[in-house]
């Protein structure tokens, strides 16, 4: 869409409240209504309303937004840090849907700004551990993805949910590369899913996600390396058969399903005994669960989770 470019280039050089302000002026002048000021869908770097903050907030010092933005994970956008936020401007996420699908009464396809509504967003402050021993506090704003798997009600067969991002080599240029095979796919246990603390992100930092952290919907699972969280879904499927995950595919000796942040696990090519807090010289002790083990370590009771990492 020509409008959306037109917008992301004009955010690149004006501050943001001038353009915002330029938007609404430019609105006016083409005589819309003050209702009609309302923005039907929102893009990246739009401010989010009516955010709650959330019982599920784990207090910490938060990571500035420069870091959380330009510093990522993101291989249809490249395998360096900085590549996401150079190339993922071209991802177009409008219009966009999310099909929810596989064993549940009621499979639904959502239109992106549906399901921006579905529940009262959040704002929730977690930590995000990274695989490669580095991590960040990212204010997210979104709502438990349990709010979600209510309304497909899923069936007595369900057992586990796959995420699967978007699939678009021609907007996804690193899709171009067989650095992992094309879509990223990641999965959970349906009551890790169903867990309050699973996020359907939509936003950070009070602002809609921005391309390279996932827009226009991800999920954040807060206590598992930063792998498990995909980025740009568009599609949620319920499965009696536990899925495989792109990453434990492309390495299964290094990546497994669970991957529960576990710091007495180490990787096979390093440990994970500590981690580098993005913006800090010192290393952290990394915490069983990332610090959320009194929430979610009954999930895992009689696992060996040795075994199932
Ligand atoms: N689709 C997709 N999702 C993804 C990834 C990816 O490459 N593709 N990288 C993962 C990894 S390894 C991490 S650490 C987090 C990073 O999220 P952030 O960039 O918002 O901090 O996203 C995860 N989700
Ligand atoms: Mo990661």
């Amino acid at each position: 869409m020509k409008k959306n470019e037109a917008r992301i280039k004009a955010s690149e050089i004006t501050p943001r409240e001038l353009f915002y302000a330029r938007r609404r002026f430019m609105q006016l002048a083409a005589g819309a209504s003050a209702a009609a000021l309302l923005p039907e869908s929102v893009l990246a770097g739009d401010k989010l309303a009516d955010v709650k903050t959330s019982a599920y907030t784990l207090p910490d010092k938060l990571t500035p937004m420069e870091d959380v933005t330009r510093y990522n994970n993101f291989y249809e956008f490249g395998t360096d840090k900085e590549d996401p936020a150079k190339n993922a401007g071209r991802l177009k996420t409008r219009p966009w849907t999310v099909t929810v699908e596989g064993e549940v009464n009621k499979p639904k396809v959502f239109d992106i700004d549906e399901l921006l509504k579905l529940a009262p967003l959040e704002e929730r402050i977690y930590r995000l551990r990274c695989v490669e021993a580095w991590s960040m506090v990212v204010p997210w704003v979104g709502f438990s993805l349990a709010e979600l798997i209510k309304r497909v009600e899923p069936t007595g067969n369900a057992r586990f949910v796959e995420f699967i991002s978007l699939h678009d080599p021609e907007q996804m240029p690193g899709q171009k590369f067989s650095v992992l095979e094309w879509p990223y796919r990641e999965g959970l246990r349906m009551d890790e899913a169903m867990h309050p603390l699973t996020l359907l992100a939509v936003g950070l930092y009070g602002e809609v996600l921005p391309n390279q952290n996932g827009a226009p919907v991800r999920v954040v699972i807060p206590w598992k390396y930063g792998f498990k969280s995909a980025k740009s879904i568009v599609r949620i499927l319920f499965a009696e058969k536990q899925p495989v995950s792109s990453w434990t595919q492309s390495a299964p000796g290094e990546y497994g399903f669970y991957a529960n942040v576990n710091p007495a696990v180490d990787h096979p090519r390093w440990s994970q005994a500590k981690e580098r807090r993005i913006g800090e010289f010192l290393k952290r002790k990394t915490l069983p669960f990332n610090g959320y083990a009194d929430q979610v370590a009954h999930l895992y009771t009689g696992m060996d989770l040795i075994k199932n990492f």
